[in-house]
């Protein structure tokens, strides 16, 4: 797949999380050590994954930040090992560094939580020409859930997005390559990420493709009153809702049956 079809694919896509960090909040302390992570890599290929994310530093809430070298040996070996199997990676990252190292190992996009605003992170991907996820963030990881405040969640998620699409193609970034996600969970109750799924075609307006992962997220706990790993229904349902409001890539932990859930919603779309 060219760099810039990964994002111009007709029907959703499914992005397969492999988190290489020991604190991740699902499953990446599984997955810490390479040979592990690379098998699980093989597993998610052969359920049909369109993309893996690949992250060396945890975002979860109360997370603390990683050192760049930390991040760099987490992810770079990782890449190298996969990148052969010949599916495409995203690397999950807000260091200039890291996306330079990343893609030069193989991977084919860069997935930015903090959209692309630390020193350095714009020049580095107009360089390499990649795609890039631009996600919305209100606050930083470590404190972002302690009260998260918004006057209207959608109009002000859209407009810092489009103000972030502007700002990359200014210095040079195609828009062709551009997606944007509104980041459920990040520095949002309960009320604002479900307000954001109701209106998820809003930001369709911004004339880029939205992901959206809110695969096994504490917003799912608080609906079902269960524990991270029993919320893979929950997590297939709000799927199937952001694909119906436009997304088209969709990031998740548990591939094949977010594979099956995609094929059938394409299915009955495609009926007469
Ligand atoms: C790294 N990461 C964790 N959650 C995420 C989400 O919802 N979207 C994107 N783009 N990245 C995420």
């Amino acid at each position: 797949m060219s760099k810039s079809s990964l994002l111009s694919a007709p029907t959703p896509l499914v992005m397969g999380v492999l988190n290489v960090t020991p604190d991740s909040f699902s499953d990446g302390a599984k997955y810490h050590h390479l040979d592990l992570a690379a098998k699980r890599a093989l597993q998610m290929i052969e359920e049909g994954v369109d993309i893996i994310d690949i992250g060396g530093e945890s975002t979860r809430p109360g997370a603390s930040e990683v050192e760049l070298d930390e991040e760099l040996k987490r992810v770079v070996p990782l890449i190298e090992k996969i990148a052969p199997l010949g599916v495409p990676i995203s690397i999950d990252t807000s260091k200039p560094e890291v996306m330079r190292a990343a893609i030069n190992a193989g991977a084919h996009m860069v997935n930015d939580v903090r959209a692309l605003q630390e020193n350095g992170a714009i020049d580095a991907v107009a360089e390499l020409g990649c795609p890039v996820c631009l996600m919305h963030m209100q606050g930083q990881p470590r404190t972002m859930q302690n009260n998260p405040e918004y006057i209207d969640v959608v109009e002000e998620v859209a407009d810092f997005l489009a103000k972030r699409i502007t700002a990359c193609t200014a210095k040079g970034i195609d828009k062709d390559l551009i997606c944007v996600d509104p980041g459920f969970g990040f520095g949002k109750s309960l009320a604002h990420n479900l307000s954001l799924l109701n209106n998820l075609s809003h930001l369709e307006k911004l004339g880029v493709p939205v992901l959206a992962g809110m695969s096994r997220k504490s917003m799912l706990g608080q609906i079902t009153g269960k524990d991270v790993n029993e919320r893979l229904a929950a997590s297939l349902a709000v799927a199937l809702i952001a694909m119906q409001n436009g997304a088209k890539i969709i990031r998740v932990h548990d591939v094949k049956e977010t594979v099956d859930v995609r094929n059938v919603y394409l299915a009955a779309l495609s009926a007469n």
